[in-house]
């Protein structure tokens, strides 16, 4: 890969989009690698991945400008879908995904970050949605996915008027979940990742599937969608196994890894 370094460490795996000379711009290769990435990920082993941008300044700094400067509208249509389904592919992963944006996150960058499960950064990071100052709307779900997680009156000043947001206030919006330094940021993020991989992996699953969905649905289906994947979990060996240590009194006895299955 040219753009992409994939690191499995134990139940998770790391992610990083390595394209530092351009702040790790997203071009078609970036998107196709990390589609690629994507599927590749052994599923019987990670429990949880972690995506990151190379370096100390940028996590991604949007879609790559000089690459849409020059497209059609035909290629800018399968520029979008591209992004878009990749977005979505994370967004739907099977396991979470954390992003930990270690610098600039504009635009298409904001937006992949937004695809992930939640967001922790750095102190350095900035936040932003630049489009329309280029002549564009955001085109990888940030109108969507930006008015969702922070509500619409938020999302509406921070898109119309194109300003960047730094660490501290994308903490007060709801817009990541912590503010580290660089230097604690990743450690933070492999802490919650192998805390992640620890817990009953068939339970994690069915939590990211259960709040996704419900989060499409009205309250009454949202609440079925809820009890099915509940009961989904029961009759795993993770079910028996995680109840039945809890319900033995030997207090000596070490809690094995749950087996996803
Ligand atoms: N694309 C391409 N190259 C980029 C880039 C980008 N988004 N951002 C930075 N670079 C490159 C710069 O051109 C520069 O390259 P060289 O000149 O060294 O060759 C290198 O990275 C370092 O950047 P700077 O020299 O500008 O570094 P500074 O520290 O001075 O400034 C900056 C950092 C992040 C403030 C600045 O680079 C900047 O403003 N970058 C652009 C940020 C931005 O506007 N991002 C949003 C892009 S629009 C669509 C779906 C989605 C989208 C579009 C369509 N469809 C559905 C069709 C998404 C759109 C976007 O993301």
């Amino acid at each position: 890969m040219e753009f992409i370094v994939y690191e499995q460490k134990g139940g998770y795996g790391i992610i990083t989009i390595s394209r530092e000379k351009a702040l790790n711009a997203l071009n078609s290769t970036v998107l196709d690698e990390l589609d690629q990435t994507l599927d590749a990920v052994n599923l019987d082993e990670v429990r949880c991945l972690i995506l990151t941008g190379a370096g100390q300044k940028s996590f991604v700094a949007g879609a790559d400008i000089g690459e849409m400067s020059t497209l059609t509208k035909a290629e800018g249509e399968a520029f979008g879908k591209k992004g878009n389904d990749v977005f979505r592919k994370l967004e739907t992963f099977p396991i979470p995904v954390i992003a930990a944006i270690n610098g600039f996150a504009l635009g298409g960058g904001c937006e992949i970050s937004m695809s992930c499960d939640f967001r922790i950064c750095s102190d350095n990071a900035v936040f932003g949605q630049p489009e329309v100052g280029l002549g564009i709307t955001p085109g990888f779900g940030g109108t969507q996915r930006l008015a969702r997680l922070v509500g619409a009156g938020m999302a509406k000043q921070m898109i119309y008027t194109a300003r960047n947001i730094k660490a501290d206030e994308a903490l007060r919006i709801g817009l990541v979940n912590a503010v580290y330094t660089q230097e604690e940021l990743m450690p933070a993020a492999e802490k919650m990742a192998a805390g992640i991989a620890k817990n009953a992996p068939i339970a994690v699953r069915n939590c990211k599937k259960a709040i996704n969905e419900g989060l499409d649905a009205a309250m009454d289906e949202a609440i079925v969608i809820e009890e099915k994947l509940f009961g989904d979990c029961f009759e795993t060996e993770d079910q028996k196994y995680g109840m039945a240590f809890f319900l033995d009194k030997n207090k000596e006895k070490v809690k094995e890894p749950f087996k996803n299955c």
